[in-house]
């Protein structure tokens, strides 16, 4: 078989002539980046697109995650974090426990937390602010990357504030930015079938809308690998695009691999590394005016990430430490990753490691080392 013969099968070579042209892709074209058999063709385009916008360098940032109670008002299908209360494996961490792995966490050399957690079915809505600042006072080194549009949407039934005005007063607790969680499938069928309690997905872009015209700058994720079809992405995909065009507000966009242990939908099964590179590749293609595209190493593994970077991806999350929503559902990956290993698997992949902050500038390596706080200056 000639490379002619495999430029054919793949489908993409009127794609490829757009890409090169800077063209924007159409839905017809997200169908056929789906279809194509040609994984390495797809990757080989979407790796073009990458390197002309962000070249050789991959970011990574050092982190904490805090999933500060996985308690939720709702019953999602794909989910096995949320639990109710007197559930055996419920939680929730105390101010004390927040503040310990936030200490943990600065003494760590850590530059961001992503605090994210359930709809908690009894927390006031001053709990939220009160956390921020808690931690802001304590740790202002830190950048608070926290809840998602749809725990937003919650703390503003909550409190009868407007979603703007639940913004504003988080950012003045310390909020830094938002990551992109809760988007899972942005179509009406896919969210009737499996998060029908979850708000639906106009609302979702609603709520991200406003954060972004309030400043707030937020990542962006798809949920794949469950019941949606290749259309539906797709549908997603462009919905994510057209709100770009008018807010500019995405920094990132991550595909999330759907975890399906412990879940109603468990007979499912797990999609495997290809699907991973594929929708790196498609995201990378379609969402064309997103800075950055992540691969999320918690739920591909380091492996699949490491091959996603040669393939569309120039970011590769962080050091993570602690991660409740994939291993809850099975995931089988480490829960923390050094900082020196997330360098090498990125240069192993021929590419330049970068220690980034949240929002994409650069910060020096090696990081200069962090005394502990005294304890004259904790709030
Ligand atoms: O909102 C829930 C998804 C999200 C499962 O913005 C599941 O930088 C897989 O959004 N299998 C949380 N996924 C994770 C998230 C995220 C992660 C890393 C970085 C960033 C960022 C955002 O995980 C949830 C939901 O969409 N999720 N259950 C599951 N069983």
């Amino acid at each position: 078989m000639s490379i002619e013969v495999i430029t054919d099968r793949s489908g993409l070579r009127e794609i490829r002539q757009k890409v090169e042209r800077e063209e924007r892709l159409s839905f017809e074209d997200g169908l056929a980046l789906y279809a194509t058999p040609e994984i390495a063709a797809l990757g080989e385009l979407a790796d073009f697109a990458n390197r002309r916008r962000n070249g050789l360098r991959v970011g990574y940032n050092v982190n904490r995650h805090i999933n500060y109670s996985n308690l939720c008002k709702l019953s999602c299908m794909f989910c096995a974090f949320a639990k109710k209360r007197g559930d055996a494996d419920g939680y929730e961490f105390s101010m004390d426990e927040i503040l310990e792995r936030s200490r943990e966490a600065y003494e760590g050399g850590a530059d961001e937390l992503h605090i994210v957690g359930g709809l908690h079915p009894d927390y006031p809505w001053e709990v939220y602010p009160a956390m921020l600042r808690a931690i802001r006072d304590r740790y202002p080194e830190l950048h608070l990357k926290g809840f998602t549009a749809v725990e937003i949407d919650y703390f503003a039934e909550l409190s009868g504030l407007s979603h703007e005005d639940v913004l504003r007063e988080l950012v003045d607790a310390g909020l830094g930015s938002m990551p992109g969680g809760g988007a899972e499938i942005l179509t009406d069928r896919v969210w009737k079938k499996i998060y029908r309690d979850k708000m639906g997905p106009d609302k979702w872009i609603d709520v991200i809308g406003r954060a972004h015209r309030v400043g707030v700058r937020t990542n962006s994720t798809m949920l794949h690998g469950h019941i949606e079809r290749d259309d539906e992405k797709v549908t997603h995909l462009i919905r994510l695009r057209e709100l770009q065009d008018e807010t500019g507000g995405f920094m990132t966009y991550i595909p999330l691999r759907f975890h399906p242990e412990n879940t109603p939908i468990q007979r499912l099964g797990l999609v495997q590394g290809v699907s991973s590179v594929r929708e790196i590749a498609v995201g990378r293609l379609m969402f064309d005016n997103v800075p950055h595209v992540k691969t999320y190493w918690i739920m591909t593994s380091l492996e699949v990430a490491q091959i996603c970077l040669t393939m569309g991806a120039d970011d590769i999350d962080g050091t993570v430490v602690e991660e409740k929503i994939t291993h809850m559902a099975g995931a089988r990956t480490p829960e923390h990753v050094s900082e020196e290993d997330l360098r090498r698997v990125i240069t192993e992949a021929g590419r330049t490691p970068y220690r980034r902050d949240t929002v994409y500038n650069e910060l020096a390596y090696p990081a200069p080392e962090r005394a502990p706080r005294p304890v004259s200056a904790v709030a």
